[in-house]
């Protein structure tokens, strides 16, 4: 009568064994499940003032408007492109004299974990600290085309500012929160970008895959927006960050060297020493898709330049 409860205890044993390799699995897709809890946080924690649970921080900018972040853990990546500048340009096009400030590739450590901006800054987020809207001042009128004017625009990315203006919103929404808010370094931003992945995207290898996550090419990607599209519609990447590949242009805090990677330090690299240039990530909504790789590093601009294609992303320094 009892040997039938063999192989159910066979079969129990099979279960358990069966959810510890699951949950194991699980752990391994830390990343994956990461993203995807930060953002069941942030809709419950949309309206509250400045809060942080589990992996997200919310902060309160009054008026309704609120900007979310998720906690980028420290870590170690390879910094840089480990193709050679042919190989790159044969799968993702462009010109392998703009891949030189890619190489070499070496291997970065972030000493601190940071939170960083799920999404780009937007209009509702710039207004509701600065009080301006850019995308509407006068230098903005020659590109009428590119930029909406009417209301109704609050989730778009905020464009026209230049670096000093984006540092200026760092500093003032600082004061606004009581939180050390920055632009993130190029090393802060790329490891964010590749959220683990070794790569050309934080997706993988696969260019056909770009426009299920990052905003490039324009019209000619099939795009009927002839600007920056409002933040989020894509897929993240595995750390939850959206718009990293493509949309607009996002500032970082280094001063652009093209030689930098050949002389920075392996630990929490930033290059402080002046240049004629700000660092700019990520390519644009209307970019050639060489752009928008995690490796990219480019810069064309004074520090005062404005375009209709340059925004930003904030972090959060966690507070020791
Ligand atoms: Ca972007
Ligand atoms: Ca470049």
């Amino acid at each position: 009568m009892t040997y039938p409860l063999i192989p159910k205890l066979k079969t129990l044993s099979a279960v358990l064994l069966t959810a510890i390799l699951l949950t194991a699995a699980q752990l391994t897709l830390v990343p994956v499940a990461f993203g995807q809890n930060a953002e069941k946080n942030a809709s419950s924690n949309e309206a509250s003032s400045d809060s942080a649970i589990g992996d997200q921080l919310t902060l309160n900018l009054g008026k309704g408007v609120s900007l979310k972040l998720v906690l980028i853990p420290a870590g170690k990546f390879m910094m840089g492109n480990h193709e050679t500048p042919a190989e790159t340009v044969q799968r993702v096009g462009g010109l392998e004299k703009n891949l030189v400030d890619e190489y070499p590739a070496h291997e970065v450590t972030i000493s601190k974990p940071f939170y960083m901006g799920i999404y780009e800054v937007t209009q509702a987020q710039w207004k509701a600290v600065m009080g301006t809207e850019p995308w509407k001042a006068e230098r903005a009128l020659g590109y009428m085309r590119l930029q909406p004017r009417p209301e109704g625009f609050d989730d778009y990315p905020v464009a026209f500012v230049d670096s000093y203006d984006a540092i200026a919103f760092c500093r003032k929404l600082s004061r606004k929160t009581g939180r050390t808010v920055s632009l993130p370094t190029e090393a802060q931003w790329e490891y964010a970008c590749r959220a683990g992945t070794t790569t050309t995207f934080s997706f993988g290898d696969d260019l056909s895959k770009l426009i299920d996550y990052g905003w490039y090419g324009g019209k000619n990607a099939g795009q009927k927006e002839d600007y920056a599209h409002r933040v989020g519609q894509l897929k993240p990447n595995p750390w939850g960050l959206y718009d990293m590949h493509g949309n607009v242009w996002e500032f970082c805090s280094d001063w652009y060297d093209k030689d930098y990677y050949g002389r920075s330090p392996s630990v929490d690299p930033e290059n402080t020493t002046k240049t004629d240039k700000p660092t700019l990530r990520s390519g644009a909504f209307h970019s050639v898709p060489t752009v928008s790789r995690s490796a990219q590093r480019n810069s064309w601009t004074s520090p005062k330049t404005v375009r209709y294609n340059y925004g930003l992303r904030v972090i959060v320094t966690i507070a020791k």
